[in-house]
C-alpha cells in the first residue's frame, strides 16, 4: 500500500505520462491501460496517453479503445507506466518510449516479471494485471466508473479463460464482483468475447471435425488440415486459435493434437490434454513447448513422417 502511495507521488509529479503494454495486446493489457488511462484523468492527469500499435477486432467493443494511439514522437515522457508486461521489450516499437522516460513503473501480475521499472507492483496472486490496477485505484481513492468497471472486467475475464483456467481463484470473483457492482457491462462483454465467430472460422471447425480421428482406444484425437483445406476457406493464422479444443473436448479423449501445413514439408501442431498428460514434454522433445495442458511444436518431413514422430511422442505421456 505504502508503494502505491510512492507511485501517487510519481504520477503527481509527472507532466506527461504514457500507459504501455505488451504487442500484440489481449483482452488483459487493453483493459488495464484503458482503465489506468481513464484513472488518471481523474488523477488529475487528462494529458495522460495510452498507446498500443494495434487492437485486435474482438476487443474494438471495450470503453475508450478509440483512444489508444499507435505511435508517437517528440520529447521523453516524465513517467512510463506499463501492465501486464513481463519484460519491457515485449512492448515493440514502444521500448524507445519506455527506455527514454524520465521514470518508469510496472504493474503485473506475472510469475516471471523481472521487476521493471523504478516502481513495480507484481502481484502473482491476481489472475490479471486488471486486478493489480484494480488494486491501485482503491488505494487512489479513485471511484470507478462504467467503463473502468467493464475494461477491467475484460481483463479478468479473458486471462482466466472466462473463470475457467486453474489460475482462478476466489480472488478472482471477488474482484469481479466489485466490478459488476460498479457497473461493468457484462453481458456485452462476454457477447463481444464468446459468443461471436466469423463465418470462415465456423466453417474451419467444421473441416476439422469433419477430419477428425480418434486413436488410442479414443484417448487420442488427431485433426490433420492440410493446405487445400483451409486455403479454399480463405482463413488467416488467428482463425485456427482454439480450433484444437474441439477435439480435446470431446468425452474419453485426453490428448488432442492439430497437424496443420505451414509449407512444403513443415507442419505446424498444436497440442492440449485433459487430465494427466503432460503436452509440454511433448512438444519439448519436438522443439517446441508451451505448458502441461497446451502447448505446440513444428515438425519437419512428409505429414505422414510429422503424424508418426508425434503419436510416438504423444504416446509416452499416455499413462495406463
Ligand atoms: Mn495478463
Amino acid at each position: 500500500m505504502k508503494k502505491m502511495h510512492r507511485l501517487l507521488d510519481e504520477i503527481g509529479r509527472a507532466e506527461t505520462i504514457a500507459v504501455l503494454s505488451h504487442v500484440p495486446p489481449d483482452g488483459d493489457a487493453l483493459g488495464s491501460m484503458l482503465a489506468f488511462v481513464e484513472a488518471l484523468a481523474v488523477l488529475g492527469k487528462p494529458q495522460a496517453r495510452a498507446f498500443s500499435a494495434e487492437v485486435p477486432g474482438t476487443y474494438s467493443f471495450m470503453p475508450g479503445i478509440d483512444r489508444l494511439e499507435s505511435g508517437w514522437e517528440g520529447d521523453a515522457f516524465d513517467l512510463a507506466i506499463i501492465v501486464d508486461c513481463a519484460d519491457a521489450r515485449l512492448t515493440g516499437a514502444f521500448l524507445p518510449l519506455y527506455r527514454g522516460a524520465k521514470r518508469t513503473a510496472s504493474l503485473d501480475h506475472h510469475m516471471c516479471n523481472a521487476g521493471n521499472g523504478d516502481l513495480s507492483f507484481i502481484d502473482t496472486t491476481a489472475s490479471s494485471a486488471a486486478q493489480v490496477v484494480l488494486a491501485f485505484l482503491g488505494a487512489a481513492r479513485v471511484e470507478l466508473t462504467k467503463s473502468m468497471a467493464t475494461n477491467l472486467y475484460v481483463g479478468v475475464s479473458t486471462d482466466t479463460g472466462n473463470f475457467c483456467f486453474s489460475n482462478t481463484n476466489g480472488r478472482t470473483f471477488r474482484d469481479a464482483a466489485v466490478l459488476i457492482e460498479a457497473g461493468a457491462d457484462h453481458q456485452t462483454a462476454v457477447t463481444q468475447l464468446y459468443k461471436r465467430r466469423s463465418l470462415i472460422k465456423t466453417r474451419l471447425i467444421g473441416r476439422a471435425i469433419q477430419n477428425l480421428e480418434l486413436l488410442e482406444g479414443g484417448r487420442v484425437a488427431l485433426m490433420v488440415m492440410d493446405d487445400p483445406d483451409f486455403e479454399a476457406l480463405g482463413t488467416t493464422e488467428l482463425d485456427f486459435e482454439g480450433v484444437v479444443d474441439y477435439a480435446r473436448d470431446i468425452e474419453g479423449v485426453e490428448v488432442a493434437a492439430l497437424i496443420r501445413k505451414i509449407r512444403e514439408g513443415r507442419y505446424r501442431v498444436s497440442l492440449r490434454s485433459k487430465f494427466t498428460a503432460d503436452v509440454n514434454a511433448v512438444a519439448q522433445r519436438l522443439g517446441g513447448g508451451g505448458h502441461e495442458r497446451a502447448s505446440g511444436c513444428s515438425v519437419g518431413g512428409t505429414l505422414q513422417e510429422a503424424r508418426e514422430r508425434l503419436l510416438f511422442e504423444i504416446d509416452k505421456e499416455l499413462r495406463p
